[in-house]
């Protein structure tokens, strides 16, 4: 009897320890999108893709909109290692890092190839200063290009004064104050219920995160497709959980981060149209801006550039230049 109980407890002691050499790592990737949203659906299908090639050693499960962080806390949730993995929106991160502001500088790439060649621009500085924060780069894809929504039509110059602004990163609130709108800084997740209280009444974003919210529902009828930007989100990882990995899964996650990459882009890129398309076919009326206000914009563009070059200092001149 003894010795039965002996072997039994041995080789539960031994299954306990071979299961535990074979749990591998598993990371929890937080997500501030939406599931339906494309880089939510592009990240998910990433994270698939590595846990059923790294063998056992690598499982990422992915939580979208925002469940596991909310999309202002991702970054610092990454950096500190309570997420070893998560995706934000580069540009909101501009104190962290003036460097990843310079795909929000309005009319300083407003078509995807300006906007490939000004990310290949400024990649390098990027990673560097996300390195020297604990941080592993794994992609980046952009926003379909931005747009301004509105709940009233906007003819002029004067329309734009007063309007309660939607904004989501400093660029935004110096467009609004620039162009007389009062801007509050909302992140995505709370977008329907800022606009159906009325707290907001316009907002600049792509025609994606009007179609994933709905916006029509909530009283905005018209998308003005000014086409200024293509903000990015990034995926990042916290270096510790990085340097846990063997350098095989370490090689494989940044392959199918680089195929994650292209296939974002691509995905964006459809999104522009369809989304555009998704917007019109819900009843709202989508068009340009006249052009007394695309003067305007683009001399508030023009302003804003000046500001960041200065703020971004040598490293950021050299992206410039490097782009131009
Ligand atoms: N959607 C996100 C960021 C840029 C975009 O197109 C948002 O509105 O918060």
């Amino acid at each position: 009897m003894k010795l039965l109980k002996n072997i039994f407890l041995t080789l539960a002691a031994l299954l306990f320890s071979l299961s535990f050499a074979n749990a591998g790592e598993k990371w929890d990737m937080a997500l501030a999108y939406g599931a339906g949203n494309f880089h939510s659906a592009n990240a998910t299908e990433f994270a698939k893709n590595v846990t059923d090639k790294s063998g056992g050693k690598l499982t990422i499960v992915t939580h979208p909109g925002g469940s596991l962080f909310k999309g202002g806390e991702i970054f610092r949730a990454v950096r500190t290692g309570q997420a070893p993995i998560g995706e934000r929106f580069m540009s909101a991160l501009g104190k962290e890092d003036p460097l990843l502001e310079v795909d929000s500088q309005p009319f300083l790439a407003t078509s995807y190839g300006d906007a490939k060649k000004l990310y290949k621009a400024s990649k390098d500085e990027i990673v560097k200063g996300l390195d020297s924060k604990g941080l592993v780069f794994l992609y980046a894809v952009p926003w379909p290009a931005q747009g301004l929504y509105s709940k009233k039509e906007i003819n002029s110059i004067a329309d734009l004064k007063g309007l309660k602004f939607r904004a989501y990163n400093s660029a935004t609130i110096r467009i609004a104050e620039l162009t007389g709108m009062a801007p509050t800084k909302i992140e995505a997740a709370e977008i329907s219920q800022a606009f159906s209280t009325g707290a907001v009444e316009s907002m600049i974003t792509s025609p994606t995160t009007g179609k994933n919210k709905k916006i029509w529902e909530n009283g905005v009828g018209y998308f003005y497709d000014i086409a200024a930007w293509f903000p990015k989100n990034m995926v990042i990882v916290n270096k510790e959980a990085w340097n846990k990995l063997d350098s095989d899964t370490q090689e494989l996650v940044m392959k199918e981060a680089a195929k994650a990459e292209k296939k974002g882009w691509s995905l964006s890129k459809k999104g522009n149209k369809d989304d555009k398309k998704a917007l019109a076919d819900a009843g709202m009326k989508v068009g340009k801006v006249n052009a007394e206000l695309k003067k305007h914009f683009e001399e508030v563009g023009a302003t804003m550039s000046k500001e960041w070059a200065d703020r971004a200092g040598a490293r950021g001149q050299a992206v410039l230049a490097d782009y131009k």
